[in-house]
């Protein structure tokens, strides 16, 4: 199981290659603002763990493994910025905390989340009901 900064840099390499087709190690620093010095340390990490294949002068790319948990990652963290949109987080805090909160659930809650977004979706008149009760809430307060 990778640490949760691990995952945070399989997320930005597996989201670097989709964009890109490829990750450079300042480019992953850019987007994690860590220092490139911290990139190489982990990227050789991850490359021990199999996670992908690191070499010096032509790059990384991820193993099906490293593949593999990018995408659950990636997927994790859309469907919790979904979550929160959908129960009316303000956009402007939305990436942050879901930062903050991914790293921390487990994939059972993930799941029941993914059942809660779909429910929602599926029910278009709940996010409204749910939109009128917070409405109430403001105005009582
Ligand atoms: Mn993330």
């Amino acid at each position: 199981m990778p640490t949760p900064s691990m995952e945070d840099y399989i997320e930005q390499i597996y989201l670097l290659i989709e964009e890109k087709g490829y990750a450079r190690v300042s480019d992953i620093a850019e987007n994690l603002s860590v220092h490139p010095s911290s990139v190489t340390k982990m990227v050789q990490k991850l490359d021990q763990e199999k996670y992908l294949i690191y070499e010096k002068y032509r790059g990384l790319v991820l193993t099906p493994d490293g593949k593999k948990v990018g995408k659950r990652l990636v997927y994790r963290h859309e469907l919790l910025e979904q979550l929160l949109r959908l129960i009316g987080v303000k956009e402007e805090n939305i990436y942050h905390d879901v930062e903050g909160i991914e790293h921390h659930l487990s994939w059972d809650a993930i799941d029941r989340i993914g059942d809660l977004v779909q429910y929602f979706e599926q029910f278009p008149h709940t996010v409204e009901e749910l939109k009128a009760s917070r409405k109430q809430n403001e105005d009582e307060e």
